[in-house]
């Protein structure tokens, strides 16, 4: 009798074995990562270097921690054991691409005159699990953030650029903003089209439908779901998933798009595609790269980031929809749900 359980296993594990990492994808596509950011994986098959960097509160010394094996998960291990009987912070997030687009402690900003430098996030903030293998997130606070202003090879101006980020679907709220993507390298407002980072919260500007979270698009003076700032858009949902892969890309010719996904299960929706806002096209990208804050720093939001990448290149939706499968077999798992990954797993 034909087994159609084990007829999938065995093609679920076959596509496991030859599956490429995301920025391997990409590159595949023709539109290569030109920043990766993770402190839960390594995004190329072939990456072994670090992946992020904690600084212990005992001694103010640091440790970087590498993925266990070239393309795997990061050892968590090892932060445990450098963090044990004090507290840790992640002081960098090391971009995997070879073009030292890293991320560190965010500088005052426009939004945040005469502040210090933003808080760096907790080590141990965002316990998750990969494929059953407890690793960790970076749990952003309000007054957290992460930036890098002089960047390689990011897009600027009106260039192609897609990216994608994996979020905590369940820790947000209506602060701006939880942005992650492209953004002025003064770390101050500059107007519209300066920037093009993917947001995920309520911030009510350019709400989508229901009461959110949505993933929306901050694109300098406005949070959108499509061409306009305001009011409800049916196609752009409010997320419920406990992880939520969400996409931002943009091209010459006044073309974007917003997409996501649940990154435990299923493919991707298109949310929107088409022209810019009124006034957004041309872009003025400026190519700095934010995390946790807005393009001036607002800091008053919370999220959590696990991953995400920024491409040089208008991705293909099947390119996303590729990276998407590669998400869902990473089988990223709540701590909660451990039990229940190792029982599947004995
Ligand atoms: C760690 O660095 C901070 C900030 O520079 C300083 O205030 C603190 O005294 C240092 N702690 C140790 C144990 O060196
Ligand atoms: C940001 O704007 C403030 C206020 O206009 C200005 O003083 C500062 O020089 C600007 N910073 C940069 C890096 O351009
Ligand atoms: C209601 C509204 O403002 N709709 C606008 C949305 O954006 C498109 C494209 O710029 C306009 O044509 C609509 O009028």
């Amino acid at each position: 009798m034909f087994n159609l359980k084990l007829f999938l296993f065995v093609l679920v594990l076959g596509a496991q074995l030859v599956a490429a990492a995301p920025c391997d994808i990409y590159a595949s596509g023709g539109t290569p990562c030109v920043a990766a950011h993770s402190t839960t994986r390594a995004l190329f098959n072939a990456y072994s270097g670090s992946l992020y960097q904690v600084q212990r509160g005992s001694d103010n010394t640091t440790t970087n921690i590498a993925p266990l094996s070239a393309g795997g998960v990061a050892n968590a291990a090892a932060q445990d054991s450098f963090c044990a009987g004090t507290t840790c912070v992640i002081s960098s997030i090391f971009d995997q691409t070879g073009r030292s687009n890293h991320l560190t402690q965010a500088p005052a900003g426009g939004a945040t005159p005469g502040a210090g430098p933003d808080f760096l996030a907790a080590a141990d903030g965002a316990p998750v699990t990969l494929n059953g293998q407890k690793v960790y997130g970076v749990f952003i606070s309000p007054g957290t953030g992460y930036r890098n202003d002089k960047t390689n090879g990011i897009a600027t101006g009106d260039a192609a650029e897609g990216l994608y980020a994996i979020f905590d679907g369940t820790h947000f709220n209506g602060g701006c903003c939880f942005d992650y993507g492209n953004a002025e390298v003064s770390a101050n407002d500059t107007g519209p089209g300066h920037m093009e980072a993917i947001y995920f919260g309520t911030a009510r500007a350019g709400a989508g439908a229901g009461s959110g979270p949505w993933v929306l698009a901050d694109l300098e003076d406005g949070l959108f779901t499509g061409p306009n700032k305001s009011g409800s858009t049916a196609s752009n949902p409010t997320i419920t998933e406990r992880f939520v892969t969400a996409i931002l890309k943009g091209e010459p010719g006044n073309q974007w798009a917003i997409r996501g996904g649940n990154s435990q299960s299923g493919s991707l929706s298109t949310f929107y595609s088409g022209v810019r806002p009124n006034g957004y096209s041309p872009m003025s990208k400026e190519g700095a790269i934010i995390l946790g804050i807005g393009g001036d720093n607002s800091d008053r939001s919370r999220g959590t980031f696990y991953e995400g990448v920024m491409t040089s290149g208008y991705p293909s939706d099947a390119t996303e929809n590729s990276v998407q499968a590669n998400i869902v077999a990473a089988k990223y798992a709540s701590i909660d749900d451990v039990s229940f990954v190792v029982s599947a797993r004995a």
